[in-house]
């Protein structure tokens, strides 16, 4: 993979005599700018869960130190076991978009209902769906998790300061941003408002997100592939077709692929996009709608997927067109790569011949 392109990232300083990066906040003022009637509302809102991610990111990296590692004993909305720090970011996101007013309505993993929060009738036009904390259960072991994030505007005719709770249940192609941050060995916030996919790297000396990977994009090709293959006899066959071919030897065609699963969806997507490859969670005997939810996991990832020029599909049908029922539904996933999806659907459609 070529480095990418950091030109564009930087501004050149005369004082320093070095190059400066831009800041999250000035690049999103730069990107305000261009529309003349933007109010600044949705500058704010992204400023917003830029703050609660720097304030999530600070108590991470503590985590075995301040007694928020380890689970809460209470089991979350979706049956699965809620870690603190599940709990702990859902309370910073929830109270940054409260206390920055521009957002009316917030759907999160760790909270069954949408969540109203009452805004004043110029304020609030936002709809934000969140998965506060992806891949938890990895914390305690110190490897990367993420924060997922998707805005929808309140569609027109609705009162801001009452919403009702299916406003959220807009299908991925309405979604006017989406993004997430990963927690890594460094911090990266990435996110796309439909115009490409922007990354900023946190500088912990100064707490500030700069701008080290503009316009982003992901090979439309890749060596890697991401799934749980301890399912592997519950896939259907053509899936396993897809898998068998995967790791044939064929250097031609860049075979056997490489294997790499973090179980942490946000870390697993971060290093497929940047890297080219493809990432898999498809119907299980023990989850037979796919594991990874639709509004807030598939349909932000699959955003930026496209604007990145990959692909995000259900096995058959593109994540974003997918109508939604509920607030926490599921479903299967497959995103990357776009010529790595486009093969796995053909598998899985019983064609087993190259795209
Ligand atoms: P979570 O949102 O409760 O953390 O669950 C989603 C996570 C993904 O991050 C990850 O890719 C997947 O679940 C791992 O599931 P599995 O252990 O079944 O492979
Ligand atoms: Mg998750």
């Amino acid at each position: 993979m070529s480095p990418p392109d950091l030109s564009a990232a930087r501004s050149s300083s005369p004082e320093s005599g070095e190059d400066d990066f831009k800041t999250l906040e000035q690049f999103i003022i730069e990107q305000q700018d261009r529309f003349p009637h933007s109010t600044g509302a949705f500058s704010r809102l992204l400023r917003d869960i830029g703050l609660a991610a720097k304030i999530v990111n600070r108590d991470m990296r503590q985590a075995g130190l301040i007694g928020v590692a380890g689970s809460t004993g209470a089991v979350n909305v979706q049956g699965e076991v809620q870690q603190k720090m599940d709990a702990l970011a859902h309370r910073e996101f929830v109270r940054a978009l409260r206390l920055g007013g521009e957002c009316c309505l917030i759907g999160s993993e760790e909270h069954a209902e949408a969540i109203p929060l009452n805004t004043s009738t110029d304020e609030g036009q936002y709809i934000v769906l969140l998965d506060p904390l992806d891949g938890s259960s990895n914390i305690d072991v110190c490897v990367s998790v993420g924060t997922i994030f998707s805005i929808y505007r309140l569609p027109d005719g609705y009162d801001r300061t009452e919403p009702p709770l299916d406003a959220a249940l807009q299908p991925g192609t309405q979604q006017v941003a989406a993004g997430y941050v990963v927690y890594g060995s460094s911090t990266m916030l990435v996110y796309t408002t439909g115009n490409g996919v922007n990354g900023f790297t946190l500088d912990p000396t100064i707490g500030e997100f700069l701008l080290s990977h503009p316009q982003l994009t992901t090979p439309e090709r890749g060596r890697i592939f991401s799934i749980n293959a301890g399912y592997y006899h519950s896939f259907e066959d053509g899936l396993c077709n897809y898998l068998d071919w995967l790791q044939e030897h064929d250097p031609e065609t860049g075979r056997p692929a490489k294997t790499r699963y973090i179980g942490s969806f946000v870390s697993d997507f971060h290093r497929n996009l940047l890297k080219g490859g493809i990432y898999m969670y498809p119907a299980t005997q023990g989850n037979p709608e796919g594991k990874l939810r639709l509004m807030y996991e598939a349909n932000p990832m699959a955003f930026i997927a496209e604007q990145a020029g990959g692909r995000a599909t259900d096995g058959q049908m593109r994540i974003l067109k997918k109508t939604p029922d509920t607030l926490h539904q599921r479903t299967p996933l497959f995103i990357g790569s776009e010529q790595m999806v486009r093969r796995a659907e053909a598998f899985l459609a019983g064609e087993h011949s190259v795209v």
